[in-house]
């Protein structure tokens, strides 16, 4: 296999810096956005905290009153999570990592994987100058900073993103690979947690450095094949899994506020139309054909309610999206008295149209 460049992509203390871009005088504060299980006042766990509330010692699923404790005195923010506004922003981080990729992978709501062989040539200065720009797009256009790490593979990458964070970028070129992991734990590496770590102790491995050292037959015989052989190969930075979009599972959303609270179709019809046209323009970018479409609607009191509706075949046709959407409104509308906040509007079930395209052509050509 011809030698690839990775990259991993990770956004910093992602839902608390979406709290501080919606806010900017958050910033300077230590910020904790938490699930509240609505129990009493405080309970629950923190989701994430800004890095100035991580030097206070809170960090992600710690309890709400822990990181209180930590904070008292001290001017801070606690928020509740807003998962719609962060898979809002999320998307649209998204859009610009996969202009600057050949091949694309989101693999959470904060981070991709990258394969950027063809378009650096295969040459880690470029593949520099590519991240720097992927660092200033993803600032300048949504006042956010990430953490990139890049290497021949998505496991060097990925434990690259990690080493230096916030607003890192670091680069491990083939023959470093080595050098690099040696000296780090071995719970650094995917698929080590807790117990895997306690395990590898007791053997007497405690880098990756070990790890690699460690006769593989042993390692299997304790850990099973798979995983043992995986270990092995981890240790030494070895890793050929493809980077590949996971476009079944995905969907493309937009939603809104709108500017007074209605249960009025045209009013809302004509702001989810333009939802429609934005989520249309990010389909077509990147080749997809759905088969669901969704509304959603915020009631002035909060609650969400959403519907939905599978067509047999795949389309790309923007007006099936914008009938459907006007139906499932119309249905809505009719059946309950909810006054609406936000519309929402998504696609889902998609799937790129070309494949199909080039079977046929294929078959007649
Ligand atoms: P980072 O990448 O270290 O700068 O910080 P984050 O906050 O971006 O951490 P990451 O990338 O592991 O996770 C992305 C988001 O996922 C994070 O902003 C909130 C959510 N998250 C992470 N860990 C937890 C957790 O333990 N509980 C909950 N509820 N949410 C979490
Ligand atoms: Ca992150
Ligand atoms: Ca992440």
């Amino acid at each position: 296999m011809q030698a690839r460049i990775i990259m991993l992509v990770d956004l910093d203390y992602f839902y608390a810096q979406c709290e501080e871009k919606r806010n900017p005088s958050l910033q300077g504060k230590p910020v904790v956005v938490c699930v509240y299980s609505g129990r009493t006042e405080d309970s629950g766990a923190v989701s994430t905290a800004n890095y100035i509330a991580r030097r206070y010692g809170v960090k992600s699923g710690i309890p709400i009153s822990l990181a209180k404790k930590k904070l008292k005195d001290i001017d801070s923010v606690f928020l509740p999570v807003d998962h719609e506004f962060y898979r809002e922003v999320s998307e649209k981080v998204m859009e610009i990592l996969r202009s600057h990729a050949d091949e694309f992978e989101q693999v959470g709501i904060d981070e991709a994987y990258m394969d950027v062989t063809q378009g650096t040539r295969g040459s880690y200065e470029e593949a520099k100058e590519l991240a720097a720009r992927i660092k200033k797009d993803v600032w300048t256009q949504q006042k956010l900073t990430c953490s990139i790490g890049v290497g021949p593979n998505k496991l060097v990458a990925k434990i690259a993103a990690d080493i230096q964070k916030p607003d890192g970028l670091t680069l491990i070129e083939a023959g470093e690979v080595g050098r690099f992991l040696s000296p780090l734990p071995v719970s650094r590496l995917v698929g080590v947690g807790r117990k895997t770590e306690k395990k590898m102790e007791t053997l007497g491995i405690r880098t990756v450095g070990d790890l690699a050292r460690f006769d593989v037959q042993r390692l299997v015989e304790v850990f099973g094949r798979k995983l043992g052989t995986y270990f092995h190969n981890a240790s030494l930075g070895i890793d050929d899994e493809p980077v590949q979009e996971r476009g079944e599972a995905e969907s493309l959303s937009r939603i809104s506020t709108l500017k007074e609270n209605t249960r009025e179709l045209a009013v809302i019809l004509e702001e989810a139309e333009k939802l429609c046209d934005e989520v249309y323009a990010r389909l077509l970018r990147r080749g997809l054909s759905f088969r669901s479409v969704s509304i959603l609607v915020v009631a002035t009191d909060l609650s969400v309610y959403s519907r939905s509706k599978t067509i047999e075949n795949p389309t790309k046709e923007l007006e099936v999206f914008k009938k459907t959407v006007r139906e499932l409104f119309a249905k809505f509308l009719s059946e309950s008295d909810v006054e609406a906040r936000r519309v929402g509007v998504k696609v889902s079930n998609l799937a790129k149209e070309e494949e199909k395209q080039k079977q046929l052509t294929n078959f007649f050509g």
